[in-house]
């Protein structure tokens, strides 16, 4: 039951399982993998689909022919696999144009490329069936203050958003964007660092209903965040357009471990949140298989990220369902946070003149009430070591 299967909406970027390898200290480690065997091998897994860069697909650079026969041939694999593309990218981060950025580079020819070669690619995922166009900016940043007028890169972030908004829209097609943030790599400090400066950011759009979120587990970890309580809030906003699951441990630089492999307990809790709070887009592994692995790690390392999420998935549950944790939800007054402040028909006035609110409140005696957490949490602690 921990074998995944398409129902469960498990997608991978062509540049996870493909990623040879290559760090800031040594060269790659793995060949590289052709497009193709990473369908084939991710559909015998069990998983729903996979999500590209352009330049995963078709290398930088390619003539015209050359293009259409990389697209040929993934397309016949798809079909072959039935695997789906729910999501697209743009990479706008590789080629050495793209040092100081893509759409907020000080360069204005480099930001007209930037918006050439993504909309050339909005095309392609368009026809391939992608609801979500994801942009991740890890180039649009800085390391040092005045290379950087920040307020005026973000009139160019924002223009950048809304051409893309008024092209999909010209073109009838259905795709929404989903902005990804991440506090640091590689610039020293990129714009849009967290899920709430890019939900900020978002109301500042001509179309914000076109744009919301691809938050990744390790790039909130990485700023100290608490990962399920930003996806909590995105949802809130109605902005959960799509994720990146994987792992990370602490404040450090980008891990991109398998998911589950990083702080379990923070996946517990986002596991949970995603199968209660009714999200119903892909389950998307945003991952680096490390580079002591050989291929046959790569594989292990996929089928692991989807065994750990069923693992949580069906522990999760258990937690939910078990008798003695709906108890602990009550001792710890869930049913009353989820009671309005005021009581039906009441108003303002109708607080200001309840004694009992105030003036005759006892604070001291209030105090004193336990909240009970930790015998909640420990029930959630017992459930998730597989003891419950
Ligand atoms: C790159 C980055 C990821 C983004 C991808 C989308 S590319 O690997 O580290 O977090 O999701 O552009
Ligand atoms: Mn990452
Ligand atoms: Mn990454
Ligand atoms: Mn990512």
């Amino acid at each position: 039951s921990f074998t995944p299967t398409p129902e469960d909406k498990f997608t991978f970027g062509l540049w996870t399982v493909g990623w040879q390898g290559r760090d800031p200290f040594g060269e790659a480690t793995r060949p590289a993998l052709d497009p193709v065997e990473s369908v084939n091998r991710l559909a015998e897994l069990g998983a729903y689909g996979v999500t590209f860069h352009d330049d995963d697909l078709i290398p930088f650079g390619s003539d015209d022919t050359a293009r259409e026969g990389h697209i040929k041939r993934f397309r016949q694999a798809l079909d072959a696999t039935g695997l789906k593309v729910p999501m697209a990218t743009t990479n706008l981060f590789t080629h050495p144009v793209f040092k100081d950025g893509g759409f907020t580079a000080n360069d204005r020819e480099v930001r007209r490329f930037a918006l050439r070669k993504t909309i050339r690619n909005i095309d392609l995922a368009a026809e391939l069936g992608a609801k979500v166009y994801v942009a991740w900016g890890g180039r649009e940043g800085a390391e040092s203050g005045a290379a950087k007028d920040v307020r005026v890169a973000l009139d160019r972030f924002k223009e950048a958003f809304d051409l893309l908004g008024e092209y999909v829209i010209e073109q009838g097609y259905d795709i929404r964007f989903a902005i990804e943030p991440k506090p640091n790599e590689p610039r020293g400090d990129i714009l849009l660092p967290t899920i709430g400066h890019a939900l900020a950011f978002i109301n500042e759009l001509a179309h914000p209903e076109l744009v919301g979120l691809n938050p990744e587990v390790g790039h909130e970890q990485m700023a100290g965040l608490n990962f399920p309580h930003g996806i909590a809030q995105a949802l809130w906003h109605g902005k959960l357009f799509h994720i990146d699951l994987n792992g990370q441990t602490g404040i450090k630089y980008d891990q991109d471990l398998r998911f589950g492999a990083g702080d379990l307990r923070s996946a517990f809790w986002l596991v949970d949140l995603l199968e209660t709070a009714g999200y119903e887009g892909p389950r998307h592994f945003d991952f680096k298989p490390p580079r002591t692995e050989d291929m046959d790690g790569v594989w292990a390392s996929a089928a692991g990220g989807m065994r750990n999420y069923l693992i949580l998935k069906e522990r999760a549950a258990a937690f939910r369902a078990d008798p003695a944790v709906q108890e602990a939800l009550k001792a710890s007054r869930l049913d009353e946070l989820a009671q309005p402040t005021l009581g039906e028909g009441e108003t303002l006035a109708g607080l200001l003149a309840d004694r009992g609110a105030y003036e005759e409140f006892d604070a001291d005696a209030v105090a004193t009430r336990g909240s009970a957490f930790e015998q909640l949490d420990q029930l959630a602690m017992d459930h998730l070591l597989g003891t419950r």
